[in-house]
């Protein structure tokens, strides 16, 4: 009984590998948005090299949901969604959730159905995480992710939703992107605060201290800036105070702050 209401919604939601095969794809979404309109949403999010890009996509549904599709690529041959990452994830309780890369196209499918624990509930949140891979040449590029369609084995993979009576059903969609910058530490360490004149002064060390003794859940502007003493690890502690101290007060030849790693 288990597998067999398996089988019908995996078949249903088109996550049945060969057991469909027809010329023509099913139209799983097709149907009427019942209630308001659902949504997926793919966010706006930065990144400078050595980081990894990291873009969120979050999805609404004002009507409990048995399955959630969504089937996205890269604007850009250059820029990969290597991972996908479901930490907070609305679909984490989900019975059966995943994702899968075309290595043709490079598109991702993010899915979750529930067969046994009863419907994703009505609500908006988090679906999952995009791991994005870029090359540094793109600095200054803005990368649009985008849904798209795909087939697979003759299986559809698209974004669409599946309400508990079977009906599959197009969200809203709106595309995100990532965009690419140029690294904040430019040739040399120091300017913690991310200054436009690139200076190093008092006000690096007063938000040095503030992030290293007062508040510490004070982000750096500039993380790779604040590896004054220039440890291959890239850690920002108290050896990079004493040496931007040294710096400013002390002997500055000495204390020169390192190279950017
Ligand atoms: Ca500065
Ligand atoms: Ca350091």
């Amino acid at each position: 009984m288990k597998v067999s209401r398996f089988l019908v919604i995996a078949i249903v939601l088109g996550f049945g590998g060969s057991v469909l095969s027809s010329d023509r794809p099913p139209q799983r979404f097709a149907g009427p948005d019942p209630g308001e309109m659902d949504s997926v949403v793919v966010g706006v999010d930065s990144t400078y090299p050595p980081h990894v890009g990291r873009v969120e996509v979050r999805f609404c549904n004002d009507q409990p949901l048995l399955g959630v599709e969504v089937t996205l690529r890269t604007m850009h041959t250059a820029v990969t969604i290597d991972s996908v990452c479901f930490d907070d994830s609305r679909v984490q309780g989900t019975q059966y959730f995943g994702w899968t890369r075309d290595d043709s196209s490079g598109a991702v499918t993010i899915f979750a159905f529930s067969a046994e624990d009863g419907p994703i509930p009505s609500g908006s949140g988090l679906l999952a995480a995009l791991e994005l891979a870029y090359p540094d040449s793109l600095q200054g590029r803005t990368v649009a992710i985008d849904s798209t369609t795909i087939l697979i084995d003759l299986i559809e993979r698209t974004t669409g939703f599946t309400d508990t009576t079977m009906n599959g059903f197009v969200p809203q969609f709106s595309p995100g992107s990532l965009i690419i910058e140029p690294p904040c530490c430019q040739e040399y360490t120091g300017n913690v605060d991310k200054s436009i004149d690139g200076v190093v002064d008092i006000g690096d060390l007063t938000l040095l201290i503030t992030h290293l003794f007062i508040d510490f859940d004070l982000v750096l502007p500039c993380p790779e800036a604040g590896n004054i003493d220039g440890d291959i690890e890239g850690i920002v502690d108290i050896g990079d105070l004493t040496i931007l101290i040294g710096y400013l007060f002390i002997d500055a030849e000495t204390n020169a702050p390192a190279a950017c790693l």
